[in-house]
């Protein structure tokens, strides 16, 4: 971390030197995350509106638990959509979007399926992969090279978990993933838990 800062430094100054920096400090997306953030976002106005998730919910105020209905077999209309954010040392304490740009894992334990994994930048270089690496039809891994570039939730990491299968918990852990395998070997993370309740009878399947 000592090293990469050191490196900050010396790129701000040259740039400086140049008359290229309007604002000090080093670039978003720079530098080492040392904090992880996860939250439940409401989605307000959209048709996955989580109405008793908190409408401010954010990486400066977030709510990290969440009760929902399972959704119907062979649907997601009851997804949760899980946003994380990664700061780095010089971030402020309110800081409600990632001034690091980074790998990242979602991992989720118990029941449930990560079901959006979105690439964070479309046609861009950057890339979004899921895993099943239990081989159990559903995916426990979204891994992320860094967070979404542009538009709305831009500067977050997004993803988006689903549960047809009846009552339980899934818990979503979210890290910095250097060696993308997972958050079970990372500092940096953080989790929310969703509780799945029993659902109307389910249609289809
Ligand atoms: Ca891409
Ligand atoms: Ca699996
Ligand atoms: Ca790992
Ligand atoms: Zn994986």
């Amino acid at each position: 971390m000592i090293r990469r800062t050191s490196a900050a430094v010396v790129i701000g100054a040259s740039a400086l030197a140049l008359g290229l920096v309007a604002v000090g400090g080093p670039a978003t997306g720079a530098g080492t995350p040392v904090r992880a953030t996860a939250y439940i976002r409401a989605d307000v106005g959209l048709a996955t509106f989580n109405p008793n998730v908190s409408a401010g919910s954010n990486c400066a105020m977030p709510a990290t638990s969440d009760t929902q209905t399972v959704s119907a077999m062979g649907t997601t209309a009851n997804n949760v959509h899980v946003d994380a954010c990664l700061f780095g040392s010089g971030a402020a304490p309110g800081a409600t979007v990632s001034d690091v740009d980074v790998p990242a894992t979602y991992e989720i334990f118990g029941v449930g399926t990560i079901s959006a994994c979105p690439d964070p930048d479309g046609a861009g270089s950057k890339t979004a992969v899921r895993h099943d690496h239990d081989g159990d039809g559903n995916f426990e891994h979204c891994h992320q090279s860094g967070y979404q570039s542009t538009g709305t939730g831009a500067l977050e990491y997004h993803a988006r978990v689903n549960n047809t299968a009846g009552a339980g918990q899934t818990r979503v852990l979210f890290c910095n993933d250097p060696d993308q395998d997972g958050c079970v070997d990372e500092a940096v993370r953080n989790q929310v838990a969703v509780g799945w309740l029993p659902g109307s009878q389910p249609t289809g399947g």
